[in-house]
């Protein structure tokens, strides 16, 4: 089993993160995005849709989708338990995990993808809806914020897959200038310093 993974992109990103915290000794193998490999026709045979990260099973199945892969793992490595414990505690975790997504992690990788001269010549850009997508995730980050301000974490009181979504979200706008936390959101401040103290944020 191995993983294709490339360290300076979001999504792979999340899964190193959550294996991390499982502690699971996976072998991953680097792709580089930059360089085009994951558009190449061997990688495209994995994954059609030439996105990382891709889980290889030793029997030759491949597997896309971060969070699938992340629930895959999730079975072979209950502890710590990283999407929720009993079905209702899973569910809302899992609606935490999406509106981190969707609202975060979303906007703020399209905010990238349509600013950064990084992918001027990849895609054809455009800016102002790069802008409009960044003040959405100025929004959601001031609404976390106020839900932080009553609870440790993203889904509770326990670390989730929802925290390493939000996490990596911030990492990455903050590393590319898309968006940095507002000076005035001290407990999204707080949860930030928190979960990048955590040994897994070094994947
Ligand atoms: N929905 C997929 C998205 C995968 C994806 O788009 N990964 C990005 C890296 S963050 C990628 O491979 N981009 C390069 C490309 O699509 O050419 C997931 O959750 O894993």
């Amino acid at each position: 089993m191995k993983i294709y993974d490339f360290k300076g992109a979001p999504n792979p990103r999340r899964v190193r993160v959550f294996l991390a915290e499982k502690a699971a000794d996976v072998v991953y193998v680097q792709i580089d995005i930059f360089a085009g490999h994951n558009r190449a026709p061997e990688f495209l045979s994995k994954n059609p849709l030439g996105g990382l990260p891709v889980l290889e099973f030793d029997d030759g199945t491949y597997l896309a989708e971060s969070v699938a892969i992340c629930r895959y793992f999730e079975g072979i490595y209950p502890e710590p338990p990283l999407m929720g414990i009993s079905p209702k505690d899973a569910a809302f975790v899992e609606m935490w995990n999406r509106r981190m997504e969707l609202e975060l992690f979303g906007p703020l990788s399209t905010a990238l993808l349509h600013s950064h001269p990084m992918f001027k010549e990849r895609m054809q850009q455009f800016p102002e809806f790069g802008v409009t997508q960044r003040e959405h995730a100025l929004k959601r980050a001031e609404w976390l914020d106020s839900l932080l301000a009553q609870r440790e974490f993203v889904a509770g009181d326990r670390y989730t897959i929802a925290d390493i979504t939000a996490q990596v979200a911030v990492d990455f706008s903050q590393h590319f200038g898309v968006m940095q936390i507002p000076e005035h959101a001290r407990h999204l401040k707080r949860w930030h310093q928190a979960v990048s103290k955590r040994p897994s944020a070094q994947a």
